[in-house]
């Protein structure tokens, strides 16, 4: 009888080799004159998605603050701000849990389908910028750090704008940056910094169960005197301070998916954003329009050129399915209904985003919330670069078979909006002619 495992184990005696599991084969040598380093790199460079320092989607990161060297044009800032908030602490820690939750979008798989091309290795430089250090026991000194944070890091020119010789439009004023919350009411600081730079009032694009625009007296308190007190700075009245401070664009400016409670017995809440200039989208309204009917209301309403801010509050999804968060409201979008939307919006003129209001510590095993955060920052950064590659000249690519869904925005009125929607699927999903049940 012949014994395999004597076979073997007589070879290994005798010094005779044979290549096998366990035998570590050399590593394949880059080609001839590679250098030591990039021996190296051949074989240590590429990262697993759970290996590495905890980047945004492992990209390169320097603190930007204080490093005036390091380019970029779409910068990645962690706002680690949460002391504004009227109800759950903890957003503090939303930029590191959006970070770790960000793990999977490893740059050399990050090719969005949907848009057709990937935003971590097209035409722009994306970075992670690290955190804004922001005092967590002064709101006044942590409101004017960001602030100054901001308005450093959108003085840096982004490097694409010295390559764009060719572009058909002219290059970027300042480098976008989307920002981790943090509380939601970072904005305020980003919104001062970037009128800054524009020097007029900005569209604000917002996401979010709530309206934001609260008059700072809506929260009762005989102790703070309203207005003109530090208290007035809070996560649920940023809106209102940036409009008195004239930052926010009226009759341009969106909420969507609102379905926040009101004060007292009436309306009144509604009329003090729309003297704001806020035009309201309900969570409800998604059951009627449809994702891309809510797409195509917000871009009928802020068009393709203004610029705009684009907020979005984490608790605008169903805390089923985003519990991490300050003030959940039940009875929100699905986190596919809001990438659906933000890919309908694609064509909007970004000049600057947030992802707000993750707080970890109220998240799920599976990290839920901080996973969806991170989605909806890897939709902003590919519809902003998708944008770049359009004012290039480039081609845009479809998704094979799905071509109908094109994108971009279209001009018509808000009534018949709906049939015409309906309308369209029934014609592109069946086929004209063909018989359609009135349920669709
Ligand atoms: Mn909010």
């Amino acid at each position: 009888m012949k014994c395999m495992t004597c076979v073997g184990l007589v070879a290994a005696l005798s010094g005779v080799t044979s290549a096998s599991f366990y035998d570590n084969p050399p590593v394949e040598q880059p080609p001839q004159g590679g250098s030591p380093l990039e021996e190296l790199q051949a074989k240590w460079s590429s990262d697993w998605a759970f290996t590495g320092i905890s980047t945004f989607a492992h990209l390169p990161h320097q603190k930007c603050l204080t490093t005036p060297s390091f380019p970029f044009d779409i910068a990645i800032l962690g706002a680690p701000f949460d002391t504004a908030v009227s109800y759950r602490p903890g957003a503090r820690f939303g930029p590191r849990a959006i970070r770790a939750a960000s793990a999977r979008q490893a740059p050399y798989r990050s090719f969005n389908h949907r848009a057709g091309l990937n935003p971590y290795t097209s035409w722009a430089s994306v970075v992670d910028c690290g955190d804004i250090p922001v005092t967590p026991f002064d709101n006044a000194l942590a409101l004017y750090q960001m602030e100054s944070a901001y308005t450093e890091l959108l003085a840096r020119p982004p490097p694409s704008a010295a390559t764009t010789t060719k572009v058909a439009l002219s290059p970027w004023q300042h480098p976008r940056i989307i920002s981790l919350g943090g509380d939601h009411s970072i904005a305020l600081a980003a919104l001062r910094a970037l009128h800054r730079i524009h020097k007029s009032p900005i569209a604000v694009l917002h996401f979010d169960a709530h309206l934001d625009t609260w008059h700072p007296g809506a929260y009762p308190s005989v102790w703070a005197k309203t207005p003109g007190s530090q208290s007035d700075f809070t996560h649920g009245t940023m809106f209102w301070l940036a409009s008195q401070e004239g930052l926010i664009k009226h009759n341009s400016s969106v909420h969507a998916g609102l379905r926040t409670r009101l004060g007292g017995e009436s309306f009144g809440d509604y009329d003090v954003d729309t003297d704001q200039g806020f035009y309201r989208i309900e969570a409800d309204d998604i059951d009627d329009l449809r994702p891309d009917g809510i797409a195509k209301l917000i871009m009928q309403r802020i068009g393709t050129e203004i610029p705009v801010y684009l907020s979005v509050d984490i608790d605008v999804i169903d805390p089923g399915l985003a519990p991490g968060t300050g003030t959940p409201e039940p009875g929100g979008w699905t986190t596919r209904e809001l990438i659906r939307i933000l890919r309908g919006i694609e064509g909007l003129n970004v000049v600057g985003a947030d992802v707000v209001e993750v707080a970890p510590s109220y998240d799920g095993r599976g990290e839920e919330t901080a996973l969806a955060a991170a989605q909806v920052v890897y939709e902003i950064v590919t519809s902003v670069v998708k944008r770049g590659v359009k004012e290039r000249g480039g081609d845009v690519k479809y998704t094979p078979g799905r071509e109908w869904l094109g994108g971009g925005a279209e001009k018509e009125s808000a009534g018949g909006l709906l049939a015409k929607t309906v309308e369209e699927v029934k014609q592109k999903v069946l086929g004209e002619g063909e018989a359609v049940k009135d349920e669709l």
